[in-house]
């Protein structure tokens, strides 16, 4: 169980990323150096006394065919900490912490990576039942109640809990024109969705102090919005919404303008609260001008486990590490591995990490990002991420990640599809920041067709992940299939650009 007082993750809390501070600063600069010389010696002698004799070098064993085994092992504990956690999950509120130790101790317990939290911000908002609402039309006798969860329901980081008494209604059109007037002061504020960021227009309504939103849909909108009512890429500082807000239905949205007054409950809940991402840190080896940047997230949605989403790159990723220390495997290119938290939360993790490389001026060093997440989805696809869809500062170098990544599964004899690299993963903030990114994938609520089943198997007319982000996201799911396919892979191409000679002329050239 994760605590607050976890000594594990007390004593190893550093908010640095990339360079430790006691490197950056000297380690051993306080130790004369002939002292080290001296020292050198006798280990030199020690060892040389110890090996010698044997005259052995230790013979690398051959790579490992199929990492499977262990993969499941790690998944495996990852499970046993979503079950024993209260509500079955990984969130940050939940097994988040628990997940980070698992990794972090097997990080120091069998590599020699340089292992570094690197904390940040997130906010929360939880939702402990669905909102009530009652209309009156002027006449007291006559109230209709309302059915929460299908004429509205509170929206997604819309506000904290409120109970309001008998409230009048405000029609406001244009949310965003500076002329609109707003005279919503304790009123709650009618809006009708529109081209406009709902972040905007409620931060508006709240500005000017109304009670709470409501946003209903426009005639053609038949489905409850599922939008976020939050700044896109929040980051510690920024606002959060206070006041409720809910997506209503058109009808209710009408009825609401000919109302009179109305009562809203919610219970829901904002707040503020750290997580951290798990970096390690390969020093001692490769071209620190050359960083890769290696990246699975280790938070589930609150409502499961989060299994295949995203326990299966975490899991791989922290094996990949283990064979590749194992094999005394020694990168050309400097490999940073990272355990993003909070991607379920607006991609908090990596958001924060790049967002830090800015400052520190780290990012000249970073090379390129690969993205491992979701790797073991039931009815999988093996993807590879479409270069061309990052921004054009990032394209050419992911165009070549991604004919890198093809390659190596044609040396597999396996085939491919390609998906979209367009959003909803820690890719995002790499390539908007013009770091050419790529990555496997293996598929969520998108649909198998019939010509993909003929050539990946499975079931068509299926999702390729059926429990994405729900209950049933666990580990009797996980594809080994699938997860043997897409290790192999990941392993693969992680060896051919760690031990990549000219990794920037590589990623600038461009394909013929
Ligand atoms: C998880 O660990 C962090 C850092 O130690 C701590 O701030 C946070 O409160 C913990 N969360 C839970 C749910 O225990
Ligand atoms: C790491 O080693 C410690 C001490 O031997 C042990 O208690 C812990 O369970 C190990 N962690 C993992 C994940 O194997
Ligand atoms: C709102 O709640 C008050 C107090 O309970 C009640 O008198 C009033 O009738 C309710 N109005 C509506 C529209 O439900
Ligand atoms: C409205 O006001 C804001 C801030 O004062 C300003 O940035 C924006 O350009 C204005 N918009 C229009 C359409 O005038
Ligand atoms: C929505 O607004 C944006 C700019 O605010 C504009 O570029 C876009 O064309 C608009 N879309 C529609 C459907 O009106
Ligand atoms: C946000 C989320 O649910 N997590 C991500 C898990 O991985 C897949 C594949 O990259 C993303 O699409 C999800 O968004
Ligand atoms: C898609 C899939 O494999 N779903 C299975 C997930 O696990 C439950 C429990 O074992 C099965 O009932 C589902 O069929
Ligand atoms: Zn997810």
């Amino acid at each position: 169980m994760a605590t607050e007082q976890s000594p594990l993750l007390r004593d190893i809390r550093n908010d640095d990323f990339i360079e430790p501070q006691d490197m950056r600063d000297g380690r051993f600069g306080k130790i004369p150096l002939g002292l080290i010389a001296i020292l050198i010696l006798i280990i030199g002698f020690v060892l040389f006394v110890v090996f010698v004799p044997h005259n052995t070098p230790h013979p690398i064993e051959p790579w490992p065919t199929d990492l499977t085994p262990n993969i499941f092992s790690h998944l495996k504990a990852l499970n046993e900490i979503a079950k024993h956690s209260n509500k079955n999950s990984r969130s940050i509120t939940n097994g988040y912490n628990a997940s980070a130790e698992y990794i972090i101790s097997t990080l120091i317990n069998k590599t020699n990576c340089d292992v570094k939290l690197q904390y940040f911000k997130v906010p929360i908002w939880e939702k402990e039942k669905e909102a009530e609402l009652s209309v009156s039309f002027g006449n007291p006798d006559e109230i209709v109640a309302f059915q929460g969860g299908i004429d509205f329901w509170s929206m997604r980081d819309g506000g904290q809990a409120a109970s309001l008494v008998s409230q009048e209604v405000v029609k406001i059109q244009n949310p965003l024109d500076n002329k609109t007037e707003w005279n919503v002061q304790g009123k709650v504020a009618l809006i009708q969705f529109g081209n406009f960021s709902v972040w905007d227009a409620a931060y508006k309504a709240e500005q000017n102090k109304a009670s709470a939103v409501i946003f209903y849909n426009s005639p053609g909108q038949t489905k409850l919005s599922r939008v976020r009512v939050r700044i896109a890429e929040w980051k510690e500082g920024d606002p959060l919404m206070n006041i409720p807000v809910l997506a209503a239905s058109n009808s209710l949205g009408r009825i609401l303008k000919i109302s009179s007054s109305i009562n809203i409950t919610t219970y829901t809940k904002v707040f503020v609260t750290e997580t951290f991402n798990v970096i390690c840190h390969l020093n001692d080896h490769g071209h620190k001008k050359n960083t890769i940047v290696l990246g699975a997230h280790l938070d589930s949605v609150s409502a499961g486990p989060g299994m295949v989403d995203n326990a299966s790159g975490a899991a791989t990723l922290l094996e990949i590490l283990l064979t590749l220390e194992k094999q005394l495997f020694e990168p050309k290119n400097r490999l940073v591995f990272a355990w993003w938290g909070a991607e379920e939360i607006g991609l908090g993790g990596s958001r924060h990490f790049v967002r830090e490389l800015l400052k520190s001026k780290e990012k000249e060093n970073i090379a390129m990002y690969l993205n491992f997440d979701m790797l073991g989805s039931p009815n999988y696809i093996p993807f590879i991420l479409q270069g061309s869809d990052a921004p054009p500062d990032a394209r050419d170098g992911s165009i070549r990640i991604q004919h890198m990544l093809e390659k190596v599964f044609d040396k597999l004899r396996e085939p491919y599809d390609i998906s979209d690299m367009l959003g909803g993963s820690d890719f995002l903030p790499f390539i908007q920041n013009s770091i050419p990114s790529g990555g496997i994938y293996t598929g969520s609520s998108e649909i198998k067709s019939r010509k993909s089943q003929q050539k990946f198997g499975g079931i068509a007319n299926a999702p390729l992940d059926p429990c994405y982000h729900q209950a049933c996201d666990i580990l009797d799911n996980v594809s080994e299939d699938a997860i043997e396919l897409t290790s192999k892979a990941a392993l693969e191409v992680i060896i051919n650009f760690g031990s990549m000679k000219d990794l920037r002329d590589y990623l600038e050239s461009r394909d013929i």
